[in-house]
């Protein structure tokens, strides 16, 4: 028998500004784990598959008007309506990419002016992640990269606050990643993060909550 029963897949989180290259390098690190034969998916959040998605959906391409405390409780129960399949996957050996989580969150709602032990608290219990890569970039040059979509937030003055609030959120635990580097250079430094996290959790790692 090959698997201790605390061997389990890792929960690897992707955060940064928009334009930042989340989507890109969570795709790349999925192929990469995949040749690597792991048993591995990229998730995102919001989740807009789901009716609360769907909310969230609407509200962000500007299609519905919601007070600033319930779009972010509706964000919060859409990582709540993943948790236990996210704590199955993981406990089956299933490593996770996810593209943005609590912090999103937390940095988004704050950067509103929101209160930030207010924002963190319906997060509380949610499973804290193995690993967080930030992709740091600078709001200017992110806005420079073929320009935002349509969406809320995707503005370069809401964009600098944004990334306020993910400096004051960052801890010692982030690793990260100079997102300015062209995509190779970012991914090859992911890489090597990705694979040791994911070494530690196959040999066995607690599994935890946030915030811790
Ligand atoms: P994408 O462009 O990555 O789909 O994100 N957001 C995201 C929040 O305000 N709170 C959250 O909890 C999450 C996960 C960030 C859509 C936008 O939604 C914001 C950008």
């Amino acid at each position: 028998n090959n698997h201790k029963s605390d061997s389990r897949g890792a929960l690897i989180v992707l955060e940064g500004l928009d334009r930042s290259g989340k989507t890109s390098q969570s795709s790349r690190l999925l192929s990469y784990l995949e040749g690597l034969s792991h048993s591995v998916e990229s998730w995102r959040f919001p989740d807009r598959n789901t009716g609360v998605g769907q909310m969230i959906s609407s509200y962000l391409a500007n299609e519905s008007q919601l007070d600033d405390h319930t779009i972010h409780l509706l964000f919060s129960a859409n990582r709540w309506e993943k948790r236990s399949l996210m704590e199955s996957k993981l406990r089956s050996g299933t490593t996770l990419i996810v593209d943005r989580y609590s912090f999103s969150g937390v940095a988004f709602s704050s950067a509103k002016g929101l209160d930030i032990e207010w924002c963190k608290a319906p997060e509380i219990g949610l499973l804290a992640p193995d690993l967080v890569l930030y992709l740091d970039i600078p709001p200017e040059k992110a806005a420079e990269r073929g320009g935002y979509g349509g969406e809320r937030y995707e503005q370069l003055e809401f964009q600098r606050k944004v990334a306020h609030s993910y400096q004051i959120l960052r801890d010692a635990s982030w690793k990260t990643v100079d997102a300015g580097l062209p995509l190779d250079d970012v991914e090859k430094q992911l890489r090597e993060m990705v694979l040791d996290c994911v070494t530690t959790c196959q040999k066995g790692k607690v599994l935890s909550k946030l915030w811790s």
